[in-house]
Formats: C-alpha cells, sequence, structure tokens
C-alpha cells in the first residue's frame, strides 16, 4: 500500500481564520479524502504557527500571557477544521513540546555540524514595528515612512544557518526533479531566484527583543526566528511515525513558495542529512469581491459564518469549482449564489428529488431492475465511462475544477435522459412495454445518480453520504468498484424527500 503524507501550511494565529485558511483546508482535504479512496494509507496534517513577534504584541496589547492568546486562536482554527469536514490526522502546534524538541534537537545538530554561525547583523529598525527594514521600505524620498515611527540604525549579533553552500546542490536538485513545485511554471520562479547568490539565513532574535520562541540550545539567549521554527513542524509530526517522511506535498499559498518552502526547507534538510519533500503545490490567492480582503474595510468571509449561513458543502464545493489550483480567483457572494442555484439546488438538488419522487410515485418507493435498456441508456452508461475515467485523471493532476464541470455535465446529461424517457408519461400507459420502459428509466436515474455522487464524496462528503442514505445505499469498500455501472441499487427502498440544498435565505 501506498503511504502518502500531505500537509498545509500552519496559519499564524495573531488573527482569526479568512477564507484563504479555509480554501487551503479544503483543498489539501480533497487531495487527502481522494488519494484514500484511491487506495493510499494517508497522513493528513495541518496546525498553526504560534510564536514571534506579532503573538506576543497582540497577546501583551491584550493584556494576556501570549499562551493563553495562543489555545484561544488555535481552537477557533480547530473549529473551523471541524466545522468545515477536515479530514485531517493530527493538528499541531509550534509551542508544543513534540515541536520544541524536534526544533531544539535539529538546530544542535546543525550547529555541531557547523552549520550554523554567530556574526553581527547590521541594519535599520523599527521600534514600533519590532521590525529590521529594508531598503525597499523607504519613500521615494529617502525618508522612512510614518507607520515605523522612530527608526534606528542598530548592530546586533545573531546566528546565521548558512544556505549559500548548498545553493548548487538546490538548483541540481530541482533540474533532476521537474515536478518539485506545482503548478510546473512556478518551478521557474525558483530558479530564477537561485540565479542570484544566496545570503545565509538569519534564524534568531535576542531574548530581550522576541521572547516567544524556541530558545536555541546551544544559547538560550536567544529564541529561534519564523522559518526555523514553522517549518520543521511537517517533519515533527511524522518523527515517530515510520514510512511517511518524505511528505508527498506541502500544500502552500503562492507567497510563501519563495524563498521558505522552496529554498531554506529543502537545504535545511538537506544540511541536516534528511530527505527533501517529494513535491510543493503552491496555490493561488482568493481576492473577495475584486479587492484584498480585510478584516478593517469589511472585505472579509468569515468561513465558520458562511458554513453556517449556506452550507458546509455548498462552501466546499464553490471553493473547489471556482478556482484553478495555481491560479487567482475572486470570491462574490453573487457568483457563489449563482452557482448554488445553477448546479447544486437545480441540477444535482433537482436529479435528487426527481428520483425519490418518481420512484416513490410508480414503483413504491423501491428501485426497479432496468429489464429493457434502450438506446439512451447505453448513451447514458457510455457518458458515465468517459466521465469516470476523465474525472479519475483530472483529480490525480489536481485538476478539480474541471474535473467537477464533468461530473455536473454529466448529471445534467441524466437529467436530459429523464426529459427524453418522460417517466410521468409512460407511468399512464398500462402497455406492458411502456411499463417495462418506466421500470428502466427509474432503474438507470437511480443508478446514474449513484454514480455521479460516487465522485463527489471528496468535495462534498456530507452531501453524498446523505444523497447515499436516501437511496438506501452502502457504498462499495473500494471506491474503484463503486465506479463500476450496474444494478446496485435494485430493491432499494428510497426516501420520500431530501432537502440538500435548501434556497439561501438572503442575497445580502
Ligand atoms: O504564512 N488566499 O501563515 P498565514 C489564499 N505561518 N490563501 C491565502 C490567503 C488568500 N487570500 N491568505 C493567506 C503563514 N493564505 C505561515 C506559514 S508554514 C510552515 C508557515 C494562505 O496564516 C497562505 O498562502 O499568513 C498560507 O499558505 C496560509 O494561508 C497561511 O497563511
Amino acid at each position: 500500500m501506498n503511504t502518502f503524507y500531505i500537509t498545509t501550511a500552519i496559519d499564524y494565529v495573531n488573527g482569526s481564520p479568512h477564507l484563504g485558511h479555509a480554501y487551503e483546508k479544503v483543498l489539501t482535504d480533497v487531495i487527502a479524502r481522494f488519494r484514500r479512496l484511491m487506495g493510499d494509507r494517508v497522513f493528513f496534517l495541518t496546525g498553526v504557527d504560534e510564536h514571534g513577534q506579532k503573538v506576543q504584541q497582540t497577546a501583551r496589547a491584550r493584556g494576556i500571557p501570549p499562551q493563553q492568546f495562543c489555545d484561544e486562536i488555535s481552537q477557533e482554527f480547530r473549529d473551523m477544521c471541524a466545522k468545515l469536514d477536515i479530514s485531517n490526522d493530527d493538528f499541531i502546534r509550534t509551542t508544543e513540546p513534540r515541536h520544541k524538541k524536534v526544533v531544539r534537537d535539529l538546530l544542535q545538530q546543525l550547529f555541531d555540524q557547523g552549520e550554523i554561525y554567530k556574526a553581527e547583523y547590521k541594519g535599520f529598525y523599527s521600534t514600533r514595528q519590532e521590525q529590521f527594514l529594508q531598503e525597499k521600505d523607504r519613500n521615494p524620498d529617502g525618508t522612512w515612512p510614518e507607520i515605523f515611527g522612530e527608526v534606528t540604525e542598530i548592530t546586533e549579533s545573531n546566528y546565521f544557518f548558512k544556505l549559500r553552500q548548498y545553493q548548487d546542490w538546490l538548483i541540481e536538485h530541482l533540474k533532476k526533479n521537474e515536478d518539485f513545485v506545482f503548478p510546473r511554471y512556478r518551478q521557474k520562479q525558483v530558479l530564477e531566484f537561485l540565479s542570484e547568490p544566496l545570503n545565509d539565513l538569519c534564524i534568531s532574535r535576542p531574548k530581550e527583543r522576541l521572547e516567544w520562541g524556541i530558545p536555541l540550545p546551544f544559547d538560550e539567549e536567544f529564541v529561534t526566528y519564523v522559518w526555523f521554527d514553522a517549518l520543521v513542524n511537517y517533519y515533527t509530526a511524522v518523527v515517530d511515525k515510520p514510512g511517511f517522511w518524505p511528505a508527498n506535498f506541502h500544500v502552500i499559498g503562492k507567497d510563501i513558495l519563495v524563498p521558505p518552502h522552496a529554498v531554506y526547507w529543502p537545504i535545511m534538510l538537506k544540511a541536516a542529512g534528511i530527505e527533501p519533500p517529494r513535491s510543493l503545490l503552491a496555490h493561488g490567492w482568493w481576492s473577495i469581491n475584486g479587492s484584498k480582503m480585510s478584516k478593517s474595510t469589511g472585505n472579509f468571509v468569515e468561513p465558520i459564518a458562511f458554513a453556517e449561513q449556506y452550507g458546509v458543502d455548498a462552501l466546499r464545493y464553490f471553493l473547489i469549482r471556482e478556482m484553478s489550483v495555481g491560479q487567482d480567483s475572486d470570491f462574490s457572494l453573487q457568483q457563489f449564489l449563482a452557482r448554488y442555484n445553477a448546479e447544486l439546488a437545480n441540477n444535482l438538488g433537482n436529479l435528487v428529488n426527481r428520483t425519490l419522487n418518481m420512484t416513490n410515485r410508480f414503483a413504491a418507493g423501491v428501485i426497479p431492475a432496468a429489464e429493457a435498456p434502450g438506446e439512451a441508456e447505453r448513451e447514458l452508461q457510455t457518458a458515465w465511462e468517459k466521465t469516470r475515467d476523465e474525472v479519475v485523471s483530472l483529480n490525480e493532476g489536481f485538476q478539480f475544477h474541471i474535473a467537477l464541470e464533468r461530473t455536473f455535465a454529466f448529471i445534467t446529461a441524466t437529467n436530459g435522459y429523464i426529459e427524453k424517457r418522460a417517466p410521468w408519461k409512460l407511468g399512464k400507459s398500462a402497455a406492458p412495454a411502456d411499463q417495462a420502459l418506466l421500470r428502466t428509466s427509474l432503474a438507470t436515474m437511480a443508478e446514474a445518480l449513484r454514480l455521479a455522487n460516487a465522485l463527489l464524496v471528496a468535495v462534498m462528503p456530507g452531501t453524498s453520504g446523505k444523497i447515499n442514505a436516501v437511496l438506501g445505499h452502502r457504498p462499495a469498500a473500494v471506491w474503484r468498484d463503486e465506479l463500476v455501472w450496474g444494478a446496485r441499487l435494485t430493491g432499494n427502498k428510497v426516501a420520500e424527500t431530501a432537502i440538500l440544498f435548501p434556497r439561501p435565505q438572503t442575497t445580502k
């Protein structure tokens, strides 16, 4: 059995979860669920990034200890995962002892190997923002923007990790592994970054400036800074789980591909003698109503509240259907409602309700056998086989938006088949041939619905389960078997009705 280890980025806890966080988890969940359906032994990790200046500052501003602050916000992220039906196997927090230990061991090892050295760091520092500034932060006239407050040039000792000596190795590695970054065009971006000499990476902050971090094991006056702490989480989670490292995919946003995930991380691992991850999947960014999301301007979607109002699976469906993995997308309520009504309520919802209604009306609620399949049935079956094969291979290539489009085209075709057979007309005739065709059409629409539904399970697990339930169907243990056109439902008693996608209450 193949193992498949997949992770999301770990989210900063200095604010509540937003739509970008929700998307990344849903996308990773769809991949994890799909790999499970394909028979892989999956380990799916998500979690939160709890250290750093921002958390320390926000907690201080609220007058509570940083750990308490992290506990609160982390719970919101966990709640979001539960609400969105995310099937993660683990949830890691960088303040956990298991993580601190792995980070410290790794730092000590690299220090002992001579990969980490101490040096002076000189630069302009904003005390208000508590950050080092770069030349590009200056106003065009050379002054510093207001938001930085007083800016002073300071010199500080810090620890540095020798990135540079692994630059050539990484370039070779990327050239040998053309699939290291998905989508492929982003791999070019990494190589471009590597065409300039790398600077060694500053990995510490003195304790008097930043307390909220993991102390360096070889100098307790310093804590690790940002990436050396955060990236290691992926390794921490499976350190005691043989067979899962290297990770198959780290799913991340495009903003943290270069340099952290595509440069720092493989080099950190290489230096420590650990295999780099097999691949990185970099997704695009969501804007909302055409602009950057921002809590202060109200251009913001609260994923939990949204899922409560419109349905978890409707949100999951929209996120996966709307965005082509790798590209950016815009989230607007109008576009969400358009898809909700046309695709979920009218197309899929209608197919479910017609199937139930007609089976109840014409067959006492029991799905009959397809005794007289004709041309229309054969056509639908052929359409199914094509759809299934396409969808499986599209999913393997992360083309979930097209896979959903194909699945819904098959649902449209099934509704078209029902129009063509018009069981409501056949039901008025007592002729044996019409009755046989009526039973055949009821059996065929139910079978087509069962099959289409089997393709939806990774994206809409709750809805898919409900549809199986109203069809009185228990899916096969092996997903591939479930995808074979047959007479799986003959004799099943169906439910009276199903409410899957109630009309949304408001368009505001
Ligand atoms: O970067 N659309 O945390 P984070 C899509 N802690 N994705 C978005 C997004 C948007 N508008 N905004 C953010 C961090 N994301 C670090 C990661 S990993 C070892 C450490 C994505 O909370 C973003 O690209 O700022 C990232 O992958 C994830 O949300 C967490 O972002």
